[in-house]
């Protein structure tokens, strides 16, 4: 089966949460508006927000064996992932290879998807333990994977092989109008725009916070092993991007196959592909009511800038606030 119907049948019920040290408004909201039974108990794990099933995986997450072929996508969700998996795919293997029709799951697994949601007492037809499916690939794996750098397996960690790690990153803001449609229709999300905006700030949304996520990763900007790409720069300039991931991944692309690879990878094709646009995901949850006939697309806007549209003035303020505490002294900026 497809694993894109991994998310198809996810219930609703009430959940517990046993996050520590959390403020009585945001337990408020996390128990109101987040609740699954399969999301029981999220927890604060190693200075990040995960569900508690997190704690089964640390251990084989942290030893596995990494391959010196293996290529990695990291990212803080909803950074441009899918459409970096897809590049990196395409340049690995051309665009002509027959599996390109696969689901991206498929060919580019989402390494931790097991440690988000307790998978043990359901009938589901999921993958109840992606971590050990991830292991078992047959190389070259390509992997995504949305953890923080300090909870990578150790080998990846220490750059003890020649695997690769592209990381990429979105513009907080934008991510976090991306992430917050993806909760309502991905993670039975049921509160406000701004009442998921605090949880953003506060780093209470899964992988968060977010600059403590971001600055993981840029601790080893200067490793040639990590390629740190930005979705803005994909929007500006997504042929100097190919190239530049092309070259570190070691593949060289003609320029017949630029033209191609650039249309494959525009948003209106992307949006139309149903191994990258998550279409069944969603129709199947419209089926099981989980979320309303006019709720979106995967492929949603995909602008640079959104929350100009989104954002009112007191949360611009707050956001500037939160900006200026928590990355000023990261010299990165998300403009392209
Ligand atoms: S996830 O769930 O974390 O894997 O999501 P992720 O793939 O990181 O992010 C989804 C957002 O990326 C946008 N996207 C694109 N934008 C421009 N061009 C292309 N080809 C493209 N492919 C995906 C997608 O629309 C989501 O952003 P928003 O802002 O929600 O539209």
């Amino acid at each position: 089966m497809c694993s894109e119907f991994i998310f198809h049948f996810i219930d609703m019920s009430q959940g517990t949460y046993i996050y520590k040290d959390l403020d009585p408004k945001s337990e408020k909201i996390l128990s109101e508006t987040f609740t699954s039974q399969f999301r029981k108990n999220n927890v604060k794990y190693e200075g990040f927000f995960f569900s508690q099933t997190i704690k089964n995986f640390a251990d084989a997450i942290r030893k596995m064996e990494i391959r010196d072929d293996d290529i990695w996508v990291c990212t803080f969700p909803k950074a441009g992932t899918t459409w970096t998996q897809e590049m990196v795919w395409c340049l690995a293997n051309g665009q002509d290879h027959r599996a390109v029709q696969k689901h991206i799951n498929q060919r580019f697994p989402f390494f931790e998807f097991s440690t988000l949601i307790d998978f043990a007492d359901t009938e589901f037809p999921v993958p109840v333990n992606s971590v050990e499916d991830v292991e078992k690939l047959a190389s070259p794996r390509f992997i995504k994977t949305h953890l923080p750098f300090n909870l990578l397996p150790e080998k990846l960690q220490n750059f003890s092989t020649n695997a690769k790690v592209i990381h990429v990153l979105r513009n907080p803001r934008d991510t976090l109008i991306s992430y917050y449609h993806h909760y309502r229709t991905g993670h039975d999300y049921k509160g406000s725009f701004s009442q998921f905006a605090e949880l953003f700030l506060k780093g209470l949304v899964y992988f968060g916070p977010f600059p403590a996520h971001l600055k993981g990763y840029l601790a080893h900007e200067k490793n040639p092993k990590i390629l740190f790409l930005k979705y803005e720069e994909m929007q500006k300039d997504l042929k100097s991007v190919i190239h530049k991931t092309a070259n570190f991944i070691g593949k060289s692309i003609s320029e017949r196959e630029m033209e191609k690879l650039l249309d494959h990878l525009s948003f209106s094709s992307m949006k139309q592909n149903p191994a990258v646009n998550y279409a069944l995901s969603l129709e199947m949850r419209k089926k099981l009511n989980l979320i309303s006939e006019d709720d979106g697309h995967f492929m949603r806007r995909g602008i640079v800038g959104d929350w100009k549209e989104n954002l009112n003035s007191e949360l611009r303020e707050k956001f500037q606030k939160w900006e200026e505490e928590t990355m000023s002294g990261i010299h990165f900026t998300f403009s392209a």
